[in-house]
């Protein structure tokens, strides 16, 4: 079974609602006010089964408009999820304001298919029916409506005339109109929210993609809260799970009338975040003002409704029939998706003046103008694999993750996994734990990891290289692709990671040879004087190299532990305080103290050395200092 969405359309008294009852038996007006005066003011609802020509079952839901041009606010919340139009022009009266202006909606929503009717047929003469067909004929021309390839169809409500031609032609049109996608991540725009009696919290909307299911957790956009359905229901029938194309009421713990109002979105939890900017293809009408750059305009998506400011990437102003690439800022965050369709009305006086598509719903901050209209520019060619090497692209070395990659695209984790799994054999993106990140971007972070390399080690000769940490802080990569790009760089010999240090492959330190010797030199006077260390001035003045250099040396040498500093004055080698820590732990066996005299008896040094030697001995809490004496930890 299918199940599709039809608004009707057309200017106020045209007879949609008096059609959508004489098709359906639903009398769609369903306010006090509205049955008073004998209009509509909000959207209504109704539902029809028909059966196509090869016997599938069709499920029609009807969204009913209303025709005032005050109350084209409302007719936006409702005609946002429909997938085939109804227009409706009296055959009285022919085209009037509103058939324009919904009819333009329609186009900007980009609804492909539709049927028009002309009503109230009992109500003119052949020969007028005949001169109204030929000027809507003239009216269609061109549109999606073309009179070539949708039919045109007069009605008449009050005498059934006509009624069984609309609905073959509704079982046809129906027929051939793609479904939508019942597989996809569900969203559901709210467009009304009530209590019942024995029921609580009520919500109804048009399901524009996916399958909500008893039971299920959704958050709702753009609070956050979460929610959980209670019940379904579709066309006022309960029902286990409401499909794509279908109008569908949702009972809701979690949430009371106070926290949810038309204009929300019901979405599963944690997929998605809601946006104040999107970047889109926007279409100014014929009809409109030339639109300026920070103009502020109304808009419309879905049920949701905030006013925005437009930013242009290339022009000061979009002229009247012209398509260009624009950033909406919103006052109200909302959650739309790429190929969201969305309504531009000016701000005062409220009229149509435009609409188009959500190309980017997660517009980064610092993009160049540039670089923002050629990604752009990709997306708007609507290539789902090009979109996503873009979108994977423009983050560079920071990659995309996988749920990221659900969030910008409305995809499901499923698509995009079948989509990377056919670019990466192209060698254009790389998998590198959880994130996506271009080749290029990934060859690039190399390059300038080496870089930095390279340029520490000209700046730091002596030192054996860099801290990883440090690295990554001058690179400003995230963990994920900072590793990648070491392991890839380590695993083609260009660079060597010991520990956490990073070098160049083939330089750490480079010394000249006098400089070994001289490390060398230091090394052994320290080495071989044990605790008996000489001046380091002294053994400093006995090298071939200069003072600075040696100072360089001993600092390498102190970085590398090799030699300790004790005090301003002495310099031990590792290897003797090792050896006087082990002597300290075989005395303590003997006694559990040790005062300066003792101390100078077990080490063989003079009093000179044995007070900072214990001194270092306390700050390493090898002992503690009571009275004269020390306690041996
Ligand atoms: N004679 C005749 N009258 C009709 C026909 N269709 C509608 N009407 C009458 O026209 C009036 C307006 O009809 P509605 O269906 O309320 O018009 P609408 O387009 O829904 O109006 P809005 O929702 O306010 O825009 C009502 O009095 C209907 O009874 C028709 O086919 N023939
Ligand atoms: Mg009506």
């Amino acid at each position: 079974m299918k199940s599709v969405i039809i608004g009707t359309a057309g200017h106020i008294d045209h007879g949609k609602t008096a059609l959508v009852k004489a098709l359906t038996g639903i009398d769609a007006d369903r306010l006090e006010e509205e049955k008073r005066r004998g209009i509509t003011i909000d959207i209504g609802f109704a539902h029809l089964e028909l059966a196509a020509a090869n016997g599938e079952k069709l499920r029609i839901g009807f969204v009913d408009v209303p025709g005032h041009e005050r109350f084209v606010r409302n007719m936006l919340a409702g005609i946002g999820g429909i997938d085939l139009v109804l227009l409706v022009i009296a055959a009285d009266e022919s085209i009037k304001p509103q058939t324009r202006e919904h009819f333009d909606i329609c186009r900007l929503l980009s609804v492909r298919r539709g049927i028009t009717v002309l009503t109230k047929a009992d109500t003119v003469d052949s020969e007028t029916l005949e001169v109204v067909r030929l000027e809507v004929e003239d009216f269609l021309r061109g549109s999606f409506l073309d009179p070539a390839q949708s039919p045109i169809i007069p009605v008449s409500s009050l005498t059934g005339a006509g009624l069984d031609e609309l609905k073959g032609a509704l079982a046809e049109v129906v027929a051939e109109v793609p479904a939508r996608d019942s597989e996809a991540i569900p969203r559901l725009p709210l467009d009304r929210v009530f209590t019942m009696k024995g029921f609580g919290t009520v919500v109804t909307g048009t399901l524009i993609s996916g399958t909500i299911r008893k039971e299920d957790e959704m958050e709702v956009f753009p609070d956050g809260r979460q929610v959980r359905v209670r019940g379904v229901q579709v066309h006022g029938q309960p029902a286990d799970k409401a499909i794509a194309g279908q109008r569908t009421a949702l009972n809701l713990a979690g949430a009371s009338i106070e926290d949810l109002a038309r204009g929300m979105m019901l979405a599963p939890p944690d997929t998605f975040q809601s946006t104040k900017r999107v970047d889109v293809l926007l279409s100014l009408l014929p009809s409109a003002k030339p639109l300026k750059e920070r103009a502020r305009v109304h808009l419309h998506a879905y049920t949701s409704e905030t006013v925005a400011e437009v930013r242009l990437f290339d022009r000061n102003q979009i002229a009247p029939g012209e398509t260009a690439f624009a950033q909406l800022r919103m006052e109200e965050p909302s959650l739309l998706l790429p190929g969201d369709r969305f309504i531009l009305r000016q701000f005062s006086p409220v009229v149509t003046i435009g609409g188009g598509a959500v190309l980017d719903a997660a517009p980064l901050p610092r993009m160049k103008r540039d670089a923002s209209q050629s990604f752009l520019k990709l997306l708007a060619n609507g290539d789902p694999e090009q979109t996503l090497l873009a979108r994977i692209a423009r983050r560079g070395h920071d990659g995309l993750s996988l749920s990221q990659a659900v969030a910008e695209t409305g995809w499901r984790r499923s698509v995009i996994e079948q989509r990377v799994v056919r670019a990466v054999p192209q060698g254009e993106v790389l998998r590198v734990g959880g994130i996506l990140i271009s080749t290029a971007a990934m060859e690039g972070l190399k390059t300038f990891v080496t870089a930095t390399l390279d340029n520490f080690h000209k700046r730091n000769p002596l030192v054996a290289g860099i801290s990883k940490k440090e690295l990554q802080e001058i690179v400003r990569a995230p963990e994920e692709s900072f590793e990648a790009a070491l392991r890839f760089l380590a695993q083609g010999k260009k660079i060597e990671v010991s520990g956490e240090i990073v070098h160049l492959a083939g330089r750490g330190v480079v010394m000249k040879d006098e400089e070994a010797e001289s490390k060398r030199t230091i090394e052994d006077a320290f080495a071989s004087a044990g605790l008996q260390v000489p001046a380091l001035h002294q053994v400093i003045a006995g090298l071939k190299v200069d003072k600075a250099r040696a100072q360089k040396i001993v600092t390498l040498l102190l970085r590398d532990k090799v030699l300790v500093k004790i005090s301003d004055e002495l310099v031990f080698h590792r290897t003797a305080l090792d050896d006087l820590r082990g002597k300290m732990k075989a005395y303590k066996s003997k006694s559990a103290q040790i005062d300066v005299g003792g101390f100078k008896d077990l080490t063989g040094v003079s009093r000179k050395y044995a007070i900072p030697l214990l001194e270092y001995l306390d700050r390493e809490r090898v002992t503690r200092r009571v009275g004269d004496a020390r306690v041996i930890l």
